[in-house]
């Protein structure tokens, strides 16, 4: 089985694509930033302790999701693979993510690397905070802080898989289906 990792700051678009690459090739995506919404929401312990972190822009602990990405493989059936949206966010959780594969025989095949400037960063999660209500999108200083934590934490991972040879970095600047297609024509190679 395939397995992708798309990849970028806060509103570059990587939940936005997901859902329809996955579809489209039939992938399972996973996506650490819903897993754990949906605890905050079902109001489980795990859930009333991450809120703090989440809705002030910081990351919750690698083990957290580490364990979350783990249960999920195992039990998913009849796919072609699986689309990783906002995990990795360190290079901690990489080095995790490629031992829990390695077990399985399967490797990361491609990190999507989404491109886009600072300020259509901000403008999108702006947006979005009006129709998702979401806390994180609703501050522009947590988003701010969010573009930060990715920068420190997250963008180290780049230079990983660079030296791996698995990156790709992809325009992330246009319409939602133009970008669609960009990483489509990336994805179909492996598939
Ligand atoms: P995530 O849910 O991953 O949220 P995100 O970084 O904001 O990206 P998202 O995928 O939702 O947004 P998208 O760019 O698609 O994480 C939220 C929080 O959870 C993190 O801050 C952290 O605290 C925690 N967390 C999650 N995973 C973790 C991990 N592995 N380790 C530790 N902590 C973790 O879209 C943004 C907006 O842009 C949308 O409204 C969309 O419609 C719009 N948009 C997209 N593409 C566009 C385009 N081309 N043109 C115009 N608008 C566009």
């Amino acid at each position: 089985m395939v397995n992708f990792l798309i990849f970028g700051p806060p509103g570059s678009g990587k939940g936005t694509q997901s859902v329809r690459l996955a579809e489209k090739f039939n992938l399972m995506h996973l996506s650490t930033g819903d897993m754990l919404r949906a605890q905050i929401a079902a109001e489980t312990e795990l859930g009333k302790k991450m809120s703090s972190i989440i809705s002030k822009g910081e990351l919750v602990p690698d083990e957290v999701v580490i364990e979350m990405i783990a249960s999920k493989i195992d039990s998913t059936k009849n796919r072609a693979g699986f689309l990783y949206d906002g995990f990795p966010r360190t290079v901690a959780q990489t080095v995790a993510l490629e031992k829990m594969l390695n077990k399985r025989a399967m490797k990361i095949d491609s990190m999507l690397v989404l491109e886009v400037d600072h300020d259509e960063l901000v403008k999108r999660l702006v947006l979005r905070a009006d129709q998702s209500g979401r806390p994180d999108d609703c501050d522009t200083a947590v988003i701010e802080n969010r573009i930060r934590v990715y920068r420190e934490k997250t963008e180290p991972i780049i230079e990983y898989c660079r030296k791996k040879g698995i990156y790709q970095p992809v325009n992330g600047m246009g319409t939602i289906e133009d970008i669609f297609k960009r990483l489509a024509g990336y994805m179909k190679k492996f598939l």
